[in-house]
């Protein structure tokens, strides 16, 4: 042990800190610009070990930033079921992470303490990183990290982050989820697909064609990767692979849904079905122009709903009596709220913004369908769903109707990643439910019509100045905010709109929506212009939209 800390010290001189940087854990990890990350990436590594000595698990560390710009990167950590790393150890987190060169053995022993972790037991680490140029040192500051207190680490390379979690739920169920391998995640996936696919007949080559944005990251990778598998069922044309554009720049799910159209680098057709990844593969946004040049957006709320459509009619059809429940946050357009709790009669609940706590909520149900607006979510099947269901599709003595509705809901949880969201999973999922129930994407889009809505950002000098409660729908801090949007709100029709300081960014977030994209603009900018005033805003003051 003392040779241990011994190591540490020798080793973390070289990735040190420089003196007096202050990072947090946020929404999704540390992120910032990738020169300021190599002694955060050291230190994970010693975090994630100690993490697997006091969970006796694997755990996984994942060097990406996602959709942020190349020149990021970041860090997320992953628990020993595929999910994110428990809210005591972000804190954990954040404490090694800021502690000065000097006193890092310190903070490190007070975490060994407080956890009472048995530094004799074994430690394993699972790595994997995204296409940056910076991602492959920082993923071996990683490995160091993990070798310095005598954990193993085993390298991944370049995955997607939901692949990472794969593996990670996979080694410790023992394989029960799976083969903790890239080909056993692609063999896992298609032959979900395949299954789900193949009573459909008659799919013209145009309903199995889909245009793919890899927003030039590790998506793009992976879907090459996979192409090969899926047997023509699914006939990708793969754009933005990386070969020549940059990551996520005018491209990627996160691109098309904030600016609301379509990426470059996108050959596209009118009617055509296209989709966006974002820089690690972990959000998936749909999208069409229509014959007028019009275009389409189908985020993550118009996914949520055609999974949530889907597996009901299953559940029916199955005769299962399970609760369903759809988890969404303050950013989920209304018109789906409105449309899955008065037409679909599914519970809705609302959670912060971050997919931990949506992961969370979801679990509450036998089957939680779970997405934030942006395209980031997946479906939660509990235990006792799953058995429930696979008994189902083995009971000899019921009808043809509902084993077929059985198996096919034993096919969906098998081509979903319940670890978290995953863009190449939820794809292929909806792929399947577009075959199955014979919908062109048009029809799928029009399912609800979304209410027009704007996203803003707002400088202010220190956004902690914002508290929000009521999942982030209402400001409580700075005195007066509130009261302010309330009013503003009040003066257009189905209107809506709040404010939250956002956790990977420098900046507070203004939504609105409202009956037109007129009134949304204005209301936006008005409610800009308030949490400018009343939070203390910073350079000039927020301008009207053109
Ligand atoms: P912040 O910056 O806290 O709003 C953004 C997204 C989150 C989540 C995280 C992590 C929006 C409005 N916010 O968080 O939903 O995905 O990034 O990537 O989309
Ligand atoms: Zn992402």
């Amino acid at each position: 042990m003392m040779s241990q800390f011994q190591e540490v010290l020798k080793q973390s001189g070289l990735h040190p800190k420089p003196a007096g940087l202050v990072l947090q854990y946020g929404t999704a990890g540390f992120r910032t610009n990738a020169k300021q990350l190599d002694h955060i990436m050291f230190r994970m590594g010693l975090l994630a070990t100690l993490r697997s000595r006091k969970t006796k698990a694997t755990i996984g560390v994942m060097v990406t930033a996602s959709h942020n710009p190349e020149e990021d990167n970041g860090v997320k950590l992953i628990d020993p079921m595929g999910e994110m790393v428990t809210p005591t150890w972000e804190g954990y987190a954040t404490q090694l992470a800021n502690a000065e060169q000097e006193d890092l053995l310190t903070a490190l022993k007070d975490v060994i303490e407080k956890e009472a972790i048995d530094m004799s037991q074994e430690a394993d680490v699972f790595v994997g990183k995204d296409t940056r140029s910076s991602s492959a040192s920082l993923s071996q500051a990683v490995m160091d990290g993990v070798s310095a207190l005598g954990g193993h680490s085993k390298d991944y390379g370049l995955v997607t982050t939901p692949q990472l979690h794969y593996m990670v739920c996979c080694q410790n169920t023992k394989g029960k989820y799976g083969d903790a391998t890239v080909e056993g995640y692609y063999s896992k996936l298609y032959q979900a697909f395949i299954q789900l696919t193949k009573s459909v007949s008659n799919r013209t080559d145009d309903q199995k064609h889909l245009s793919v944005d890899g927003a030039n990251g590790i998506g793009a990778l992976k879907v090459r990767e996979m192409e090969a598998h899926l047997k023509k069922e699914l006939q990708i044309s793969l754009f933005n692979d990386g070969s020549k554009g940059k990551l996520n720049h005018q491209c990627g799910a996160d691109f098309v849904k904030v600016q609301q159209k379509p990426p470059t680098g996108v050959e596209m057709n009118p009617g055509e079905r296209c989709c966006s990844f974002d820089g690690d593969a972990d959000r998936i946004v749909y999208y069409f122009i229509d014959s007028e040049g019009q275009f389409h957006l189908l985020d993550g709320d118009k996914i949520a709903t055609l999974i949530s459509t889907f597996l009901k009619e299953l559940l029916t059809q199955a005769g299962l009596d399970l609760k369903m429940g759809a988890v969404q946050t303050a950013y989920a357009n209304g018109s789906s709220t409105r449309y899955l709790e008065d037409t679909m009669q599914v519970i809705v609940r609302c959670t912060k913004t971050g997919v931990k706590h949506l992961h969370h909520a979801a679990q509450e149900f036998d089957i939680g369908v779970y997405f934030e607006a942006n395209g980031h979510g997946t479906v939660l099947f509990s235990k006792a769903a799953e058995e429930i269901i696979q008994h189902l599709a083995e009971d000899a003595n019921i009808n043809d109707e509902r084993k077929r509705a059985a198996r096919m809901l034993q096919n969906t949880i098998n081509v979903i990643n319940q670890t978290v969201g995953d863009a190449i999973a939820d794809m292929l999922l909806i792929e399947a439910i577009l075959a199955i129930k014979g919908m062109t994407i048009q029809q799928w889009d029009s399912i609800y019509s979304d209410l027009p809505n704007r996203q803003l950002k707002v400088k202010v000098a220190d956004r902690r100045v914002i508290d929000t409660a009521d999942a982030e729908r209402r400001a409580v801090s700075p005195a007066g905010l509130q009261d302010a949007i309330d009013s503003l709100v009040k003066k257009y029709r189905k209107a809506r709109s709040f404010v939250r300081p956002s956790g990977t960014e420098d900046v507070v977030r203004v939504y609105a929506e409202a009956e037109t994209q007129e009134s949304a603009d204005d209301l936006a900018h008005k409610v800009s212009l308030a949490v400018y005033r009343l939070a203390g805003g910073v350079g000039g003051e927020p301008k009207q939209l053109l």
